[in-house]
């Protein structure tokens, strides 16, 4: 049986997040800011909306330009909160994750799954499971998501991108040189800028030009290895496995408080079972973490997160609880009563990696 490969990457993710949260920002441009500092307008603009996006506002771009290009008309001007998207992106990777053979997640907001056995390798299963992934997706996070669908992860990846956003596009191995041929060579993953401009100068434009390139001159161009690659993903070939990267990147609780409070001890005494549970789950795997987040959920549903990144990996629960502690003190301080509480642990480490680590150290 031939595999069946999907990749799902979520709309204008950090963007989409905060109208999620604040649905009144729906009509506005919104720009996730990362600011430096120095002055009000200095730093750059992580993601944007389509509403800033009609106006030419790019991943990327300084603030100062970015309101330039807004040209008069407001934008939503608003600070990047990593923990707030994990949280969010956590939830979407395991509705996919149970309802797959296999998931690989790629990136924050977007994961590779294979679906063969699932679908018995019948692309019509395939799109009915494509539609359901992003339906429940939809329903339960109210965020869009664009999904591709084809016989590997390279046509998966560019078919995914190719309607956008909350698009499906789904490419059925008969139909996978057809689908490449006409597309521009950029579109192909690891294509950069740089490799680009070569083949270009090259009059190699479309997917098609490369596919029919002689072996020898994109050896001469690109060395072995990248020379394979492209040949072989422009011709549609493409023989990675999807991989489930070891479980967990992740280990999170979230509990719903008994009254809405601002209380540390409150907090403290209520997360006290769901803080054992999840350091039980880190031991019993074998883990250390890296990286510690506590997330409070207001009335209104909307997230804020502090975290903070250890010097080194441990699994001591006795650090786990101090430094909770400290994040929801200031956590606490800085925003009113939480409906919900959770904490997530994330840069999870094995052991065995953790004591080879340090007898290099040593
Ligand atoms: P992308 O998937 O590239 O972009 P996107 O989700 O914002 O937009 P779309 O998929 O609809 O084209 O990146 C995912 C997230 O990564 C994005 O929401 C913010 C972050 N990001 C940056 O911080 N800087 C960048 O330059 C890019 C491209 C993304
Ligand atoms: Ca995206």
């Amino acid at each position: 049986m031939s595999r069946i490969v999907g990749h799902l990457d979520l709309d204008y993710f950090y963007a989409q997040v905060e109208e999620v949260e604040n649905p009144s920002l729906r009509d506005t441009p919104v720009l996730v800011c990362v600011f430096s500092g120095r002055t009000e307008e200095s730093g750059v603009v992580s993601t944007s909306n389509y509403k800033a996006r009609a106006y030419g506002v790019k991943s990327g771009m300084p603030i100062a330009l970015a309101k330039r290009r807004l040209n008069g008309v407001e934008g939503a001007f608003i600070r990047m909160d990593h923990g707030k998207y994990e949280v969010y992106s956590d939830r979407v990777m395991e509705i996919i994750r149970s309802r797959v053979d296999v998931l690989e997640q790629a990136g924050i907001d977007e994961a590779f799954f294979d679906i063969t056995k699932k679908t018995g390798g019948d692309y019509g299963a395939a799109t009915a499971l494509a539609l359901e992934l992003k339906d429940k997706i939809f329903r339960e996070e109210k965020l869009t998501s664009s999904v591709g669908i084809g016989p590997n992860k390279v046509v998966a990846k560019i078919a995914s991108d190719f309607k956008k956003p909350n698009g499906l596009t789904v490419v059925r191995t008969i139909e996978v040189l057809a689908f490449l041929s006409p597309l521009s060579i950029n579109r192909i993953y690891g294509v950069g800028p740089k490799t680009a401009k070569l083949l270009e100068e090259n009059d190699i434009m479309a997917v098609s030009d490369l596919a029919s390139a002689p072996a020898e001159r994109l050896e001469d161009l690109f060395g072995k290895k990248l020379a394979v690659y492209l040949h072989n993903a422009s011709n549609g070939v493409d023989e990675e496995p999807v991989i489930d990267r070891g479980g967990a990147s992740q280990l999170s609780r979230m509990i719903t408080l008994k009254h809405d409070t601002n209380d540390l001890d409150q907090i403290g005494a209520e997360l006290l079972p769901p803080l054992r549970d999840v350091h039980e789950k880190l031991v019993s795997k074998n883990l250390f973490f890296r990286n510690v987040s506590t997330i409070g959920i207001f009335k209104d549903l909307s997230i804020h997160t502090r975290s903070k990144t250890l010097e080194t990996p441990t699994n001591d629960y006795s650090v786990l609880e101090r430094e909770v502690r400290e994040l929801f003190a200031t956590l606490l301080r800085e925003v009113g009563d939480l409906r919900r509480a959770g904490v997530r642990l994330s840069e999870l480490q094995d052991m065995v990696d953790q004591r080879s680590l340090t007898e290099f150290a040593g």
